[in-house]
């Protein structure tokens, strides 16, 4: 079966440890996900992005990887993953995998043999005789010692960074590339690739966070690096894509990247619709204001060439508590959300357990945490001499383990049979999949729906974007081809507003059964022109 191009595409991420457990070690794995393939199948996705599932010592649950060419005992072996993509593409599904090439774990070979400062392996990584003063994506310094030396690690302490200046290390990443390509995956999604260029290694300028990262935020030597892997790896496979994961990127940024022209990546995930509800940085959240949010997102659909758009991922919470209410309009503002992420001009990607409105996790303790980061924030904030009140609330409204709770399958779990590896959400009981395929109404099933429009819309695959209406709580905009128009109205927020002007037009789509003519609390609306 033919695998839709990318740019057509409605990608769901798996997150393969939190997705379903096949042999109820509490883990979740390749066979498991086979299992749930003709689920996704229904639900309409065509094409996965997989979280790693290289073999690694989870100190970030695969993303400090040891070995880029096998599977992790705990998900499957090689043949589990040859399946899968097998499996998958009987079904028209195709999968993109995880590219982590910024860093890779301490316990990865190469690195542990560049410990002896005559191997060949030294220039794999960034070593120097004295720390500069760059500190970490996940807090503390960005330099570890071992011996009399010490290696730079943007993230953990057990994912050192790659020296991408190191010739021999590029040739190593298009190796890695080819040998999964040519397993039939269609692409990679690239982790924080804007980042993995280090042109100096001076000290930065002192920064609340992340000082250092004027020297290695989105380089020339990071554009030619992506220019070279295009022309000799994605370039030799017909449909392959990649989406970028780039932090901190503005949307000139975003087209550098990604314009046709440049030859370097389809498309990024871009971040900063994400960072209208924080101060400074994701520790410090403050009150959602729908209007900043929708503003970031219309200013990158009118600026950037092509938007990979997305409301949720394994690393921020979940955007049914986050940009909607997941108490009394849970099903409403979930369902508004899925309609702002299917109608966007761009590939939307959604992220496992959206499709039934999954929450937060709401923890009450420490112990419950699993994310590293997490941990190291907690730790952190203490030394810092935050009240405890103050800490646990850092982690409730921002720890990324709001994301990994694992899929909610059934009223009594359905992940797993066994202890699962990060805590079950209690909601389970009245937020899960089987009881919203049974139900009508259910948020999954409006998915479906909405995906089945999409699908058989070119205006909604191909139109342009048109910002009609911005207010405090109230946004309207438009999808156009050709003499064809879909206008698209939604309530962000509890309280009824009125339409802001007459629209003419059939409404084909709604969150609410029955007409009126208010807009209700997190009512969203589409309406046709033809
Ligand atoms: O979530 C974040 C930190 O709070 C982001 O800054 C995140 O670290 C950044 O988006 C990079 O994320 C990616 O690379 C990390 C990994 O931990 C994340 O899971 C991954 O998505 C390091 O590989
Ligand atoms: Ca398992």
């Amino acid at each position: 079966m033919k695998v839709a191009n990318w740019k057509d595409a409605v990608i769901y991420q798996i997150y393969p440890r939190s997705f379903k457990d096949s042999n109820d070690d509490g883990i979740g794995d390749i066979p498991g996900i086979i299992s749930k393939l003709d689920y996704l199948k229904s639900l309409g996705v065509d094409i996965i992005w997989l979280s790693p599932v290289y073999d690694s010592p989870n100190d970030d649950n695969g993303y400090d990887i040891c070995d880029y060419q096998s599977i992790h005992k705990d998900f499957g072996t090689m043949e589990d993953m040859e399946n899968l993509i097998n499996e998958a593409k009987n079904r028209g599904i195709g999968i993109i995998m995880d590219l982590v090439i910024n860093h890779t774990s301490d316990e990865h070979p190469w690195f542990i043999q560049s410990k002896d400062k005559t191997s060949p392996y030294r220039d794999y990584y960034i070593w120097q005789d004295k720390p500069n003063n760059w500190t970490s994506f996940f807090g503390g310094k960005a330099w570890s010692k071992v011996d009399d030396s010490y290696y730079l690690h943007l993230f953990s302490k057990k994912q050192p960074d790659l020296n991408l200046k190191n010739l021999k290390v590029i040739e190593e990443i298009k190796n890695i590339m080819h040998f999964w390509l040519k397993k039939g995956i269609m692409g990679f999604r690239c982790d924080v690739i804007n980042v993995i260029y280090k042109t100096s290694l001076a000290n930065g300028k002192k920064r609340l966070v992340l000082t250092g990262l004027e020297h290695y935020h989105s380089q020339k030597g990071c554009h030619d690096i992506l220019k070279e892997l295009r022309k000799d790896v994605m370039d030799l496979y017909p449909n392959a894509f990649t989406v970028g994961e780039t932090v901190l990127v503005n949307t000139k940024q975003a087209n550098e990247l990604i314009l046709p022209e440049n030859k370097e990546l389809n498309m990024v995930f871009g971040f900063q619709h994400m960072e209208t509800d924080q101060i400074n940085n994701k520790w410090f959240k403050t009150k959602f204001k729908p209007k900043k949010f929708m503003k970031t997102i219309f200013k990158w659909q009118e600026e950037v060439f092509w938007n990979a758009n997305y409301l949720e991922n394994h690393d921020q919470p979940r955007s049914v508590s986050r940009f909607g209410d997941d108490k009394k309009y849970h099903s409403e503002s979930a369902k508004m959300l899925a309609v702002l992420n299917l109608t966007l001009k761009g590939t939307p990607y959604i992220y496992e357990g959206q499709e039934i409105g999954m929450t937060n996790a709401y923890f009450d303790s420490l112990e419950d945490y699993q994310d590293v980061e997490s941990k190291n924030i907690y730790q952190l904030a203490k030394k810092l001499g935050f009240p405890k009140w103050l800490r646990y609330r850092l982690l409730r409204t921002a720890s990324r383990d709001n994301a990994r709770q694992p899929v909610q399958w059934d009223a009594t779990f359905g992940f797993t049979k066994g202890m699962s590896w990060l805590k079950e959400n209690p909601n389970k009981r009245y937020i899960n999949v089987l009881d919203n395929l049974k139900n009508e109404d259910s948020i999954l099933n409006f998915y479906k729906e909405l995906i089945k429009l999409r699908k058989s819309s070119d205006i909604l695959k191909k139109g342009d974007f048109k910002r009609v209406y911005l207010s405090k709580h109230v946004f309207v905009y438009e999808r156009l081809f050709e003499a064809k128009k879909l206008t698209i109205i939604l309530n962000m927020s509890k309280k009824i507003h009125r339409y802001p002007f007459e629209i003419d037009g059939k409404k084909i789509l709604g969150n609410y059964k029955e007409e009126n003519n208010k807009l209700r609390p997190y009512e969203a609306v589409i309406i046709s022109n033809e």
